[in-house]
């Protein structure tokens, strides 16, 4: 095996690694490091800890990592230290489905002996991104494929309405529920029905709402499909 020779070889083979590992796809990397283990009772990682240093360390740790483990990493140095990095928060928890954040979730509890939603709740000052966050990463939101029923996406659509544009202030727990829990096909019909009862689309409707600024507004428009 080419990386083992590399490692062993005195001063280690940078190159040889260097070479091999980002030129193959993720699954192919599991498998050399799945092999290594095998031929040399030693994890990969580690041995490759010990063979390179500092920045080139991480990233080629980064490499090995599965993407769940990739995104926990990335989601506890998002919350690691003063406040939290929200924009990489909400991105993976927004766009993950059920399946890969319970992959995530179990990978993290795994890697930092934590529940991910524990440092959420402990990390996150802002109300509507915690409320917003957990309900997502509690895997509420409903699998694409089941029936689609019109009626509720009719009442949500109304009910969004409802809780925003049409009164004062805003529901945002309400919010938080109609966007968090249909499944993501859903919440798109949901969003072109609403045009039906608000004189703004959804985004606009975010956007005008006084409650919800900065990241709550920045999360609501994520879930909405919209990054801006
Ligand atoms: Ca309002």
């Amino acid at each position: 095996m080419n990386i083992e020779k590399a490692i062993r070889t005195k001063g280690v083979d940078e190159v040889t690694i260097v070479n091999i590992l980002p030129n193959r796809s993720n699954e192919q990397r599991q498998d050399i490091a799945f092999t290594y283990q095998r031929r040399t009772k030693k994890e990969l990682a580690s041995a490759l800890k010990s063979a390179f240093s500092g920045h080139r360390e991480t990233a080629i740790w980064g490499l090995l990592k599965t993407p769940a483990q990739y995104e926990a990493s990335e989601l506890k140095a998002s919350m690691k230290g003063l406040g939290t990095d929200e924009d990489s928060l909400i991105e993976i928890i927004c766009s993950r489905t059920n399946q890969e954040l319970q992959e995530i979730n179990r990978v993290y509890k795994e890697i930092y002996k934590t529940d991910l939603e524990k440092d959420i709740i402990s990390d996150t000052s802002d109300d509507f991104l915690k409320s917003s966050m957990v309900a997502l990463w509690k895997g509420r939101r409903a699998e694409d494929g089941s029936v689609i029923d019109y009626e509720l996406i009719d009442q949500d659509a109304r009910d969004l309405y409802d809780a925003g544009v049409k009164r004062r202030g805003t529901d945002v727990s309400k919010w938080v529920s109609i966007m968090t829990e249909p499944s993501v096909c859903c919440l798109q019909k949901v969003l072109e029905r609403y045009k039906n009862y608000s004189p703004y689309d959804m985004p606009e409707s975010i956007k005008k709402e006084q409650d919800t600024k900065g990241d709550s507004q920045k999360a609501l428009l994520y879930l909405c499909g919209r990054d801006d």
